[in-house]
């Protein structure tokens, strides 16, 4: 399989945790975002939304992170990453979903690009938008996890896709020296995933287009 990856991309990263949770290899092909790499005629071939991931496997093209992992999922069951029962499938997903449709998209690298080049916001503005929607996000996703479905990690005592998301979001916030403190749930969740080197070895640092 071939992914197309950007080291600090957080939907990029969800898939490397899925793939990693799955022991499954993988080569890079990492893209520069900076440099508009994703919106060149090359890559516009391979995935026409103009965004990082996307996976090649069996000759075919794979795009958008969730749809991703529900594809590993199905083809390579084990270890599974959603639950076995229905509602807590629908709990995973959702809280998947939270951070995959509600948080990262609003933060978004042409988002912000548009906020600083046609409504002229300045750094400034731009990192008071960024923390706000984290905020706003994370102290949902608090809320979600204080239920007693939540264990070691978001969902029961394995990781899941809800865990796939979770984390590369918190790397985003700690990019943006966002305060974590009030999400302690998610914070623990977080320090757990990370204690386990699909996750570590996921991370922007560990990437081979890393600066
Ligand atoms: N919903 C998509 C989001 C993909 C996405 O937004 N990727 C970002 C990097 S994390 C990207 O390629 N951004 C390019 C841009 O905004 O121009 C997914 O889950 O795959």
């Amino acid at each position: 399989m071939k992914l197309y990856t950007h080291f600090r991309s957080s939907a990029s990263f969800r898939v490397r945790i899925a793939l990693n949770l799955k022991g499954l290899a993988y080569e890079s092909a990492p893209l520069v975002l900076a440099r508009g790499e994703h919106r060149e005629a090359a890559y516009r071939g391979v995935n026409p939304q103009e965004l990082v991931p996307a996976l090649v496997d069996e000759g075919r093209v794979l795009n958008q992170s969730l749809a991703i992992i529900e594809y590993l999922e199905e083809k390579f069951p084990r270890p599974p990453l959603l639950p076995a029962d229905a509602l807590g499938r629908a709990r995973v997903r959702s809280l998947a979903l939270l951070v995959a449709c509600e948080i990262h998209p609003l933060n978004n690298l042409r988002v912000l690009g548009y906020l600083r080049s046609q409504l002229a916001q300045d750094e400034e503005g731009i990192t008071t938008w960024y923390r706000y929607w984290i905020a706003e996000g994370l102290a949902k996703l608090e809320q979600e996890l204080s239920t007693e479905q939540t264990g070691r990690f978001a969902h029961g005592d394995s990781p899941t896709v809800a865990d796939c998301c979770l984390v590369p979001q918190i790397f985003n916030a700690r990019r943006y020296d966002c305060d974590t403190s009030p999400y302690p749930i998610t914070m623990r969740v977080f320090d757990t995933c990370m204690g386990l080197e699909a996750f570590a070895r996921a991370q922007p640092s560990k990437q081979p287009d890393a600066q």
